[in-house]
């Protein structure tokens, strides 16, 4: 019943809403609902009660819950189904794990990742509270060549989620995204497949967000929604970016039309015109990023003047290396 009381709040945020409303909208009784709203409160959710007025929400903590995602989410399949964890390994591999049974859409949110993975292995900063540690369970019916664009398409859903929140941020092709040249957030998509082709994609995503302070190691290179002086709780940027990524894969799914994607990884690009490491295995070339093509690859040029569009991989700038 909470989170149905929740929900009509959320929906008329900083409106008042009348107890006998919500009693009949939802079959309780006022005084039940009364003893609900006290319990938000001592939540720490800010309503305001007023006599002949009704309740109204006007704030609510940084908390993320499955009820809080599930009830107030605005989206068809995506985040419908929350598997709420507090502590993990990774929310790629418990998604992983789970893959095969879950409907398409289920996302895995957890609070602490002990092992929260970037590519190739790496390291993923994963504190407790600091962020969103999630990941989004996808059974696309496309070839697997296809499957690295789902990365890109996370990344223009974060990016057009951001933008309504007032957030500005740029994309570093294919899964990075970046305010004022740091990374805020990073995108792990990984695919299970076989002979009849997918069976499943798990798109993980880290957004940093009350993070105040980085190790060493990430200080010069990594920030947070909060060290930007962006005043945004985690469960505000997952109700944000979840239906704009929903839209997006949607749209590449059932008509294969990339087009808005790739117009806001081009227009938000900021490795486009500038000189780049391409790597590849354990070889590393210089090159410039020319464009991104209509099918999601990045074309760059090398020194020889000879191009190449690259469908993933990994990419680094080096406008910072003094060269
Ligand atoms: C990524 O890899 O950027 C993908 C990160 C995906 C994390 C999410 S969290 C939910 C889900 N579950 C997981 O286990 N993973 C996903 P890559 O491009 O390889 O970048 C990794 C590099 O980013 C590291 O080597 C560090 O240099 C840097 N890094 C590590 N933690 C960071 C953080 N919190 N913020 C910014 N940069 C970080």
């Amino acid at each position: 019943m909470r989170g149905k009381i929740l929900k009509v709040l959320f929906e008329n945020m900083n409106e008042f809403i009348s107890g006998e409303e919500l009693s009949e909208e939802l079959g309780v009784s006022r005084t039940a609902i009364w003893k609900h709203i006290k319990k938000l409160k001592e939540e720490g959710y800010e309503i305001e009660s007023v006599t002949k007025r009704g309740h109204r929400l006007m704030g609510y903590p940084d908390i993320i819950s499955k009820q809080l995602v599930e009830t107030s989410i605005d989206t068809k399949y995506i985040g419908k189904k929350v598997v709420f964890i507090n502590e993990v390994g990774s929310t790629n591999d418990e998604a992983k794990m789970i893959a095969q049974e879950e409907i398409e859409g289920t996302i895995v949110i957890s609070e602490i990742q002990t092992k929260g993975r970037g590519r190739r292995g790496r390291n993923w900063h994963s504190k407790e509270g600091s962020g969103i540690w999630m990941s989004i369970i996808l059974k696309p019916k496309i070839s697997p060549s296809e499957a690295p664009f789902i990365t890109q398409i996370v990344g223009a859903g974060i990016i057009r989620g951001f933008e309504k929140l007032g957030i500005d941020a740029k994309i570093k092709w294919p899964n990075d995204i970046i305010i004022n040249d740091k990374k805020v957030c990073g995108i792990l998509t990984e695919m299970n497949m076989d002979f009849d082709g997918i069976n499943y994609v798990v798109a993980g995503i880290g957004i940093n967000v009350n993070t105040i302070s980085f190790p060493d190691d990430l200080k010069e290179i990594a920030t947070s929604i909060k060290l930007e002086k962006y005043e945004v709780s985690r469960l505000e940027i997952i109700q944000n970016i979840l239906p704009e990524i929903e839209r997006l894969y949607d749209k590449f799914i059932k008509d294969n039309d990339k087009k808005e994607v790739i117009a806001i990884c081009k227009s938000r690009s900021n490795i486009i015109g500038e000189k780049i490491n391409v790597i590849k295995e354990s070889a590393t070339k210089e090159a410039k990023a020319i464009d991104i093509t209509s099918e999601g690859n990045l074309l760059v040029e090398y020194e020889d003047l000879s191009t190449e569009e690259i469908n993933s991989g990994e990419v680094s700038i080096r406008r910072n290396l003094n060269d």
